[in-house]
């Protein structure tokens, strides 16, 4: 299997954790600069990663990390990231939707502008407006995401470490990966989540660390030349 992915991404640190931690077979590709190309375009119209290519799957390529971690668990009969009983697997299912259609697109509003990285059409911070309208919609993307975040720790961990239980599951290494990128934004994690972030580096070891010191790596680079 080779994994198509770049490295500052937390999208794509979900995934290279995930094969980490599974022990899975795999090549990493870093596609940077080249996810527009006609050769990846052929593949991957939608231009995203993490992707992976592998035998067995209709189209060759499977790209959205939740898929790719879902698909992966499911071939390889990971039951350990992701639980088989359809009650239990529903609520990482649900963490994960809840994650991708509410808690990043805040996330990214946050730091995107901060990381450097473009915004999406409609954006105010990909508009003309000026830089203080793009603060004031930066600034309600960051305050925003705390209630999202609570309901990660009220409703899905609800007083185990982890949404899976004891270990980490899939939506741990999804969420985890996504709060990697706060630090963007000096953003004030609450105490339980610094915990959480501690316990599921902890867990997973190397794995973690890893892929995570790329996307470090990255926001300090930014920061650096900030200054
Ligand atoms: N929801 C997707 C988001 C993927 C995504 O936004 N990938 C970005 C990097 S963070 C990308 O590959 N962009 C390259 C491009 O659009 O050309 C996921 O979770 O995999």
């Amino acid at each position: 299997m080779k994994l198509h992915i770049l490295k500052p991404s937390v999208n794509n640190m979900a995934v290279r954790v995930f094969v980490r931690a599974a022990k899975l077979g795999f090549t990493e590709d870093d596609v940077y600069g080249k996810t527009r190309t006609q050769e990846f375009i052929a593949m991957n119209p939608a231009h995203l990663t993490p992707m992976i290519e592998a035998k067995g799957l209709p189209k060759g390529v499977l790209w959205e990390s939740c898929a790719i971690m879902q698909y992966l668990c499911n071939k390889h009969d990971l039951t350990k990231f992701y639980p088989k009983a359809p009650a239990r697997r529903a609520m990482i299912d649900s963490a994960m939707f809840y994650l991708i259609g509410t808690l990043y697109p805040y996330v990214a509003r946050a730091t995107y502008p901060a990381l450097g990285f473009p915004q999406y059409a409609g954006e105010v911070g990909s508009s003309d407006a000026v830089a203080e309208h793009k603060a004031t919609a930066q600034k309600a993307a960051s305050d925003a995401i705390a209630d999202p975040l609570g309901v990660f720790h009220k409703f899905y961990m609800d007083g185990k470490p982890f949404i899976g239980g004891a270990k980490p599951s899939i939506a741990d290494i999804r969420l985890a990966a996504t709060l990697e990128f706060l630090a963007a934004i000096d953003y004030a994690l609450p105490g339980w989540a610094r915990t959480y972030m501690a316990a599921m580096e902890k867990s997973l070891g190397k794995a973690y660390a890893e892929p995570a010191a790329d996307v470090r790596g990255y926001i300090a680079y930014v920061k650096s030349q900030k200054k």
